[in-house]
């Protein structure tokens, strides 16, 4: 038998990230895996994109992670401060079912439990946050344990993985690793009788529709989406940030249901008396948790990977533990010779698309409103108008994206990529470069509010630095303008920390080496972004927007308080 080849710890991690077919990792740099960067430069076939903040960079390894399928890798590369700054996107990746892994510097382990310079108990700051925080103690386990992360972070409901490795580990001397990606079970079938089941509870309903969420987004589910919305001839919702999951304008495709959504779409779920329910879960930005966004009487059919998030908001009549594209298929083989099991739902469909047809209409006549400063919807329209089919859109949470999240039209899936439950500001350009990095070939629009953009502003030179042609247009109305929406409404009109002012981001842009472009003007924007995204270069548009065009999002938060006297 031959003798294993001896590499350092930093090589086998980059073996292991190669053979898993990782193709760009993200990070900033710090000293406690030197040995990795050294074996990442040598190597040469996994690229690095080196954020300006940790915090950035973890966004940008969620994006790659949701567009790819994951892994997206993240490398906290300073043992302490550079760590705990990815507790942010940690989280967020967390809350949305990412499969994102990081690779977290730690103290050596000689030093580890005393306080040492820069020490802090990160195991425990991660543990909550995320699908596993572990510690690596022994250098021949690194390669294991990495790949072990990698499987967690990948198998059932996703999510990311926290790995934690003393520096000392990086240079210490250990056997090549076994070679070839990791083993990742696929999600289960459902049983032959729940899908006739499936189809008993479909021929009865007078007003069936399917609500789809990100279990579409993984298994790149459009197409079989669309084929049973087809075959079944019922409409499709969407939950909220998953308005991709359908092609914009598809006759059965109603949008998102909630706060974030449109009315027609919500009143699917309000009105439905059958909900089947396929890789979503209900949750709060869609339903609010609550029978005004789901009927009491409706009967619900649950699928979901993950056998704990069946009728954990609504009670089901069927619950399946099982992926939304397996179940998908098997309806599809079961009632593929079927005519008319929704037979009964007819009046039901034909008001939904008269519905829809006016919602559309409204959506349309946004596209006119000539106010300035620009509203909002308006400038929302003209990108809807610009973006070429293949497109692909990041959000922030804020006044602006929310109503972004159901305007835009999405053709091609993954085409939309949002905060989703953890609702933080300044996700969206980090994102957008991330999205980039895994879809070089994608245009990518990142859009935010001027606040959010504030946040990352110094990722611009990540974007020129390593030729990631973003398009950020960035929706300036001068405030945290979500919340200034309450402090108007509920709170007589007493603003304190609402509003504040942004450079001019056009100059900005260009000094860090992008393109940079202001607009005012209603009828401006779509050619402005026509001519950046032609560009191929990373590129920021300052829309100025209308500063009173706010609406408070969560009614339900607050009871009014006396007016402001004066
Ligand atoms: C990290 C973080 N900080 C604060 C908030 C609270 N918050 C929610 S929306 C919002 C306003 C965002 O402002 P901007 O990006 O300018 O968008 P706008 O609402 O003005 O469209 C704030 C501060 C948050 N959700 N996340
Ligand atoms: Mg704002």
């Amino acid at each position: 038998m031959t003798e294993p080849e001896m590499i350092t710890g930093g090589e086998a991690v980059y073996r292991v990230l190669r053979d898993q077919g990782v193709g760009t990792v993200f990070g900033l740099l710090g000293g406690s895996m030197l040995e990795l960067y050294d074996a990442l430069y040598q190597g040469g076939d996994v690229a690095y994109v080196g954020a300006r903040d940790e915090r950035a960079a973890g966004h940008m390894a969620d994006a790659y992670a949701r567009m790819t399928g994951g892994p997206g890798v993240v490398l906290g590369a300073q043992a302490g401060p550079g760590v705990v700054n990815l507790a942010t996107a940690v989280a967020e990746a967390h809350l949305a079912y990412s499969p994102l892994v990081v690779i977290a510097g730690a103290i050596s382990r000689s030093d580890l439990g005393k306080d040492t310079f820069q020490e802090i108990d990160q195991v425990a700051l991660f543990a909550p946050i995320c699908k596993r925080s572990i510690l690596v103690t022994d250098p021949l386990r690194l390669p294991d344990m990495l790949r072990d992360a990698i499987r967690l972070s990948m198998s059932g409901r996703r999510g990311p993985v926290v790995l934690h490795v003393p520096r000392d580990l990086f240079a210490a001397e250990i056997p090549s690793p076994a070679p070839g990606p990791v083993s990742i079970a696929g999600p289960g079938r459902p049983a032959p009788g729940d899908i006739a089941e499936m189809v008993s509870l479909l021929t009865r309903s007078k007003a069936p529709v399917i609500v789809a969420g990100g279990g579409f987004k993984w298994d790149e589910g459009s197409r079989i989406l669309c084929d049973l919305a087809e075959i079944l001839d019922i409409p499709v919702v969407a939950s909220t940030g998953h308005a991709d999951v359908m092609p914009h304008g598809h006759r059965l495709f109603a949008g998102q249901a909630g706060a974030r959504g449109n009315a027609v779409a919500s009143g699917l779920t309000r009105d439905a008396d059958l909900l089947l329910v396929l890789g979503a879960r209900l949750a709060f930005n869609s339903t609010f948790l609550s029978h005004d966004y789901v009927s009491a009487s409706a009967r619900i059919i649950q699928v979901d990977i993950e056998a704990s998030a069946i009728g954990r908001y609504f009670p089901v009549a069927l619950g399946v533990q099982a992926g939304a594209r397996e179940t998908v298929q098997a309806l599809l083989d079961t009632i593929k010779d079927t005519n008319g099991i929704t037979a009964n739902a007819r009046d039901w469909v034909r008001k939904f698309r008269a519905d829809r047809a006016a919602l559309n209409t409204e959506r349309d006549a946004e596209a006119e409103i000539d106010t300035v400063p620009m509203h909002p919807r308006r400038a929302l329209a003209e990108i809807r108008a610009t973006l070429p089919e293949d497109a692909v859109v990041t959000l922030d949470t804020g006044n602006a994206c929310l109503q972004a999240a159901d305007r835009l039209a999405h053709y091609r899936n993954p085409g939309l990529v949002a905060p989703l439950d953890f609702g933080l500001v300044g996700f969206g350009y980090a994102a957008a470069l991330g999205v980039q990095a895994a879809a070089p070939e994608r245009p990518v629009v990142s859009i935010m509010g001027d606040g959010g953009f504030g946040f990352t502003l110094s990722e611009i030179t990540t974007a020129v630095r390593y030729g990631l042609p973003v398009v950020a247009i960035v929706l300036d109305n001068g405030a945290w303008g979500a919340e200034k929406a309450y402090q108007k409404e509920f709170f007589g009109g007493r603003l304190l920390g609402a509003e504040i002012e942004s450079p001019a981001y056009e100059e900005v842009a260009r000094l860090c080496g992008a393109l940079g472009f202001s607009v005012e003007k209603p009828g401006d924007l779509g050619p402005i972004l026509k001519e950046a995204l032609a560009a191929k270069r990373p590129a920021v548009i300052q829309v100025k927007i209308d500063p009173t065009a706010l609406n408070a999002l969560r009614k339900d938060l607050f009871k009014p308080t006396k007016p402001a006297t004066s």
